[in-house]
C-alpha cells in the first residue's frame, strides 16, 4: 500500500465522521441538564423521534446496545426467556448483557432474519413449574448478521400478533430501521406499529457521532428511563449530541438510497469478479464468502480497503455517508485484484 493511498473504510456504517454542517449544528446547540429533563435539544430530538416512529414517547440513550438492553430489562424479570432471531445483535454482539444485566436467557428461533409464526408458537414453552416463561420477542430490522435484510411487514405483523396472543411483549432492534424505510417505502411508523418498543440508532447510516432512541408508550418509556439511570446512561448537556441527531433525521434519511445503490453496485462488481456474494443487498450491508476471511481482510487492508470478517469464511462490507460512488469503484478495483478469476477452493 502506498502512503498516499486513500483508505476506504467499509467495516461499518458506524465509522462516519460528522459533516461540516452537522458540526455547526453541534456547536450551536442549546443545552441544559438532561438528568433534570432540561436540555431543550434532547427534548426536541425525543419529540421528533416519537413522532417519526408513531409512539407516545422516546428516550435518548448513548448506544444501540444500551437501547436494547434497557428495553429488555424493562420488559422482563430475571429467569425469563427472550426469543430472538439467529445472529441477533442483542445476543451475539452485546457482551452477554442480557444474561448479565437482566438475568434472562435468550433463545434463538429459526435460521433466518425472521421465523414464521408457527416456528414462534412452537418455541414458546408451556407455562408450568418446569419452564422459564418466555416474556419477550425481539426482532431486528434491518438484520445485521443476515446482511441488512428486511423481512416483509406481513411476516413481522403475524409474528408480533402471535407473540401478543401468548402474552409476550415485543421489541424491535431497529438500529437501521430508516434503511428499511428507504429500501421498502414502508414507513418507520408502520414497522414500529407492530411492536411495543422500538429502538433506532443515529450513529449508523444516519451519520451522527453518538446516540440511539428507544420509543414506546409513555409508561413504558418511563420504566425504560429508570433503567437508563440504573445502567449509567443519564447524560447531562447531551444537547450537543442530540443536535447532531436532529440534523441527521432532517438531512440524512433520503440519502440512504445512495448507500443501498452503492452496496448493490459493489455486490455486482464483486460477483462479476468471481466472489461468492451471499445475496444481493437489500440495504447497505453486503456479505460474501471467501476461502479464508481473516486472510482476505488482511490482504484488503494492505490495499487500503477495510472490511470485517464475520466468520472464518464470511466477510462483511457496508456502504455509508463517507463513501461515494467513486470510492466504491476504487474499492472494487482494489478488491478485484485479490480474486484472480472465478474463486477456487484455497483462494482468498
Ligand atoms: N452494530 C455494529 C457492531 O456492533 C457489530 C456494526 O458495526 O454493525 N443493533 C444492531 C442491529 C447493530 O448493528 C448494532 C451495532 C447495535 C444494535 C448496537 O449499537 P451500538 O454500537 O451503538 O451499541
Amino acid at each position: 500500500m502506498t502512503v498516499s493511498m486513500r483508505t476506504i473504510d467499509l467495516r461499518s456504517d458506524t465509522v462516519t465522521r460528522p459533516t461540516a454542517a452537522m458540526r455547526r449544528a453541534i456547536a450551536e446547540a442549546e443545552v441544559g441538564d438532561d438528568v433534570y429533563g432540561e436540555d431543550p435539544s434532547v427534548n426536541r430530538l425525543q419529540d421528533i423521534a416519537a413522532e417519526r416512529v408513531g409512539k407516545e414517547a422516546a428516550l435518548f440513550v448513548p448506544t444501540g446496545t444500551m437501547a436494547n438492553q434497557i428495553a429488555i430489562r424493562s420488559h422482563t424479570r430475571h429467569g425469563d426467556v427472550v426469543l430472538a432471531t439467529e445472529g441477533a445483535h442483542l445476543l451475539r454482539y452485546e457482551s452477554g448483557a442480557a444474561a448479565a444485566l437482566s438475568g434472562v436467557q435468550v433463545k434463538t428461533i429459526g435460521s433466518g432474519d425472521a421465523p414464521d409464526a408457527g416456528e414462534l408458537r412452537a418455541a414458546i414453552p408451556p407455562i408450568d413449574a418446569h419452564n422459564a416463561p418466555a416474556t419477550l420477542l425481539a426482532l431486528e430490522i434491518s438484520h445485521n448478521a443476515h446482511g441488512g435484510t428486511v423481512p416483509s411487514l406481513e411476516v413481522v405483523r403475524d409474528l408480533t400478533s402471535a407473540a401478543r396472543e401468548r402474552g409476550l411483549a415485543t421489541h424491535l432492534d431497529g438500529a437501521r430501521l430508516f434503511n428499511a424505510e428507504v429500501a421498502t417505502g414502508t414507513s418507520v411508523a408502520a414497522w414500529a406499529s407492530a411492536f411495543d418498543t422500538v429502538s433506532f440508532c443515529l450513529s449508523k447510516g444516519l451519520g451522527a457521532p453518538v446516540g440511539s432512541l428507544v420509543c414506546g408508550t409513555r409508561d413504558q418509556v418511563a420504566r425504560i428511563h429508570r433503567m437508563r439511570k440504573m445502567f449509567g446512561g443519564g447524560m447531562r448537556q447531551a444537547g450537543v449530541l442530540a443536535a447532531a441527531g436532529i440534523y441527521a433525521l432532517e438531512h440524512h434519511v433520503e440519502r440512504l438510497a445512495e448507500d443501498h445503490e452503492n452496496a448493490r453496485s459493489l455486490a455486482e462488481g464483486l460477483a462479476a469478479a468471481g466472489l461468492d456474494v451471499v445475496r444481493p443487498p437489500q440495504t447497505n450491508i453486503l456479505l460474501f464468502e471467501v476461502g479464508d476471511a481473516p486472510a482476505f481482510v488482511g490482504a484488503a487492508r494492505e490495499r487500503g480497503v477495510l472490511v470485517n470478517a464475520m466468520t472464518a469464511t464470511r466477510v462483511r462490507a457496508l456502504t455509508h455517508l463517507d463513501v461515494d460512488r467513486a470510492d466504491v469503484r476504487e474499492a472494487l478495483e482494489r478488491l478485484r485484484s485479490l480474486v484472480p478469476g472465478p474463486r477456487r477452493a484455497g483462494s482468498l
